[in-house]
């Protein structure tokens, strides 16, 4: 299976440009962690970004909470992602028609698809909403990922819902490389679909809100997921952000290599 591969034999043989940026990164600074830097000042994402940007592949934002977003905060984070070398991932969670998801992600305030390499999409509206978002992503070389599973409580991302959301990736292959999930998804050595994870925690279980956290072993090694997504565990002591994120990193790259030898 794919998974067991590493990520240099993945990005060497990955058909879809983005996946293989990915890959190639991910095996440069031998890391598969994500930090989700969900602050709401454009000074403390930037200082988030900073912190964490050696340790991780992919710096994950949530744009629309950022209280003080200009133009300034995008171009600052484009070059720390040049600086320390990772992709930016927009976590927009598209859900609309592909009319309107054509206008979210390529204009409004944010101008997503000007600056974030990878954004997401819910499946719900049907495969519209890949058509849309491709219109403006895929002649900037960008790639997104789609909601297959997600990490709370009570999702309604399963079964028949889950099942239909990998055949519209396999359909759409171009333009989506992977999933937001729990589990690997692929079904054959013919496709490698990259799954990136949130809910990961290290030291708790939940939250009060019906996030649910496994640990890196877990998501890694037991599920065959491909980059960890850790928020709170790594930018929620401010005075501990390199401290966390080098431990994260070693957990997830540690799980990584023990999946690679199996
Ligand atoms: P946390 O602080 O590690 O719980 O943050 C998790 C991040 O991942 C946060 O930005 C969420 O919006 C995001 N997330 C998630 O937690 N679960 C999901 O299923 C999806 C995204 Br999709």
């Amino acid at each position: 299976m794919n998974t067991n591969k590493t990520y240099a034999e993945r990005a060497a043989r990955h058909p879809n440009a983005c996946a293989k940026q990915l890959f190639e990164l991910m095996e440069r600074k031998k890391t598969n962690l994500s930090v989700a830097a969900d602050v709401t000042t454009k000074k403390e994402l930037l200082a988030v970004a900073d912190a964490v940007g050696p340790f991780v592949c992919v710096l994950k934002t949530h744009i629309d909470i950022v209280e003080d977003f200009d133009q300034d905060l995008v171009d600052q984070l484009v070059a720390l992602s040049k600086k320390h070398d990772f992709l930016i991932f927009e976590d927009r969670k598209f859900a609309d028609i592909g009319n309107t998801v054509k206008h979210q992600y390529g204009k409004g305030i944010y101008k997503i698809a000007s600056w974030s390499h990878i954004t997401n999409a819910h499946t719900v509206p049907g495969e519209g909403i890949i058509s849309g978002l491709r219109e403006v992503g895929l002649p900037l070389g960008r790639g997104i990922i789609l909601l297959a599973e997600m990490s709370t409580k009570g999702a309604l991302t399963q079964g028949a819902y889950t099942t239909e959301s990998v055949a519209m990736a396999r359909r759409n292959q171009d333009f989506v490389f992977g999933f937001i999930a729990q589990h690997k998804m692929n079904e054959s050595d013919d496709e490698d679909f990259v799954v990136m994870a949130p809910g990961v925690g290290l030291d708790v279980v939940g939250d009060s809100l019906g996030q649910q956290y496994r640990t890196p072993h877990q998501v890694i090694l037991e599920s065959g997921c491909d980059v960890i997504i850790v928020g709170r565990g790594i930018y929620g002591k401010p005075d501990e952000i390199e401290a966390q994120a080098t431990r994260y990193r070693e957990a997830g790259w540690n799980a990584y290599l023990e999946r690679v030898r199996q």
